[in-house]
């Protein structure tokens, strides 16, 4: 019978004497002498083999790390193994044999490991349990999220990726060669899922690839990421927006806690207390700007005009030391800063918000203009022509629901949830202004 590393010690436990079967990969080989011990590796965790006689493959070459092995043979009880049982092997089969010398040393220790060795070898790093781990959690942040929006009668929606413009500023857009034209890549879902609002679905969400052509190199940006993203119809502002978000990320982080214990201990980390969420504080762009401003003033800075990473950093300390919460809110952006669709509440601000994580932007949403008519009016102020902007408008011309909406970046989430550096550690195949390769 076949069973996984992690159900060695049941195998021993429940059936002593009865032959398993296991498959997986060479994670480590300690040679004592008569008797070998080779950790294997599958899906589920790590396993002890036990060989009396050297472990070799037909031609009697000896075994290499990260070959795809089988091995079968009896469960035994071993409290030294992990698991707390071992598998004493009768027959072995490589299966596929590793090359023996190997770019990245898949048992080495994580944290001594380049960043950019680690994406080089992407095969090889995400064998690493730690590193794996890190997608583990993020599968667990895509799944609740979705869930969550289902159970609130929210419709997971596709939409297409080429596209004909910005939503989100003019200068960061990929082109591409679309048969004789120039089209972009999206750099948000932005006008779909409105347009799927307008188009009478009223909540739905997306989990799809974005696409920034920023050309600077930051901890905080892929020129791809994941965009978790969110449009309601019949809100009155940002504030509903904001008690959605504190109740999706209330249900990612207990999912998180509950999903990943394993996961989260390889990195000493673990998501916030649900009850803490639902606390944080929510406050407005300039007392935020005054905030940040005081607080670096008081640690020797220069003074913050805007909510920059700095910024961010200070609110989130602020939010940890008055609130005891590892999240908060800054609403009431200024015009200036906020895309050309954002829903004014007077002349200069906007019901618009950020939500900052652990001292990093992690969210953007706000209401939307829903008036042809004011949405038409706005474009010249962010240097826009009525003329070149019917595609986006065209979604407000047949009857639309005040409406709004959000976007998580999935990368920067799972990074403050784990403590990683870089946002690129938490994405698979980042792409950055060098990287396209693995
Ligand atoms: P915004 O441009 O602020 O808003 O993006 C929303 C969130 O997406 C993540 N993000 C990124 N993550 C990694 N690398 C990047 N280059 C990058 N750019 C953005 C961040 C950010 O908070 N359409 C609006 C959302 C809305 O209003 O619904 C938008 O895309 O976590």
């Amino acid at each position: 019978m076949r069973i996984l590393a992690k159900d060695i010690a049941e195998a021993a436990g429940s059936r002593p004497g009865e032959e398993v079967q296991v498959f997986g990969w060479v994670h480590r080989i300690r040679d004592m002498g008569g008797i070998t011990f080779v950790m294997l590796r599958d899906r589920s965790g790590l396993l002890q083999l036990v060989f009396n006689e050297k472990p070799l493959d037909s031609s009697g070459a000896p075994l290499t790390l990260e070959s795809v092995i089988g091995a079968r043979g009896l469960p035994a009880v071993n409290e030294k193994a992990p698991g707390g049982a071992e598998l004493q092997v009768k027959a072995l089969e490589i299966i596929s044999r590793a090359a023996p010398e190997l770019p990245y040393q898949v048992n080495g220790d994580v944290s001594k490991m380049g960043l950019e060795t680690i994406l080089d070898n992407r095969i090889l790093s995400v064998r690493s349990p730690k590193i794996r781990s890190i997608f583990n959690v993020q599968a667990v942040i895509i799944e609740a999220f979705s869930a969550c929006l289902r159970s609130r009668d929210f419709t997971e929606i596709k939409t297409s990726k080429l596209v004909w413009g910005g939503t989100e500023g003019g200068t960061e857009l990929f082109e591409v060669e679309y048969f004789d034209r120039k089209v972009c890549l999206a750099q948000s879902p932005q006008f779909y899922k409105e347009a799927m609002v307008a188009g009478g679905m009223e909540r739905v969400f997306e989990v799809a690839p974005a696409y920034r052509a920023e050309k600077h190199d930051t901890p905080r940006h892929l020129n791809e990421y994941v965009s978790l993203d969110v449009e309601m119809a019949f809100i009155e502002s940002e504030k509903d927006l904001i008690e959605l978000e504190k109740d999706l990320l209330s249900h990612i982080f207990a999912e998180v806690n509950r999903k990943n214990r394993a996961d989260l201990a390889l990195w000493n980390a673990s998501a916030p207390d649900p009850d803490t969420v639902a606390a944080s504080p929510v406050i407005g762009y300039e007392e935020a700007v005054k905030l940040a401003s005081e607080m670096a003033g008081k640690a020797g800075g220069g003074r913050i005009f805007d909510i920059n990473p700095e910024a961010e950093r200070f609110l989130c300390d602020w939010a940890k030391k008055e609130y005891s919460c590892d999240l908060v809110f800054v609403n009431e952006f200024p015009r200036r800063y906020r895309p050309f669709y954002t829903y004014p509440s007077d002349a200069n601000r906007t019901m618009s918000f950020d939500s900052l994580f652990r001292g990093l932007e992690i969210s953007t949403g706000g209401r939307r203009q829903h008036s042809y008519e004011a949405f038409i009016e706005t474009l010249p102020r962010f240097g826009l022509k009525p003329e070149n902007m019917q595609n986006y408008a065209s979604l407000l011309q047949y009857g639309c629901p005040p409406h709004g909406g959000f976007a998580v970046g999935l990368e920067r989430l799972t990074a403050r949830i784990l403590g990683l550096a870089n946002v690129k550690e938490a994405s698979l195949f980042p792409r950055d202004r060098k990287r396209v390769t693995p």
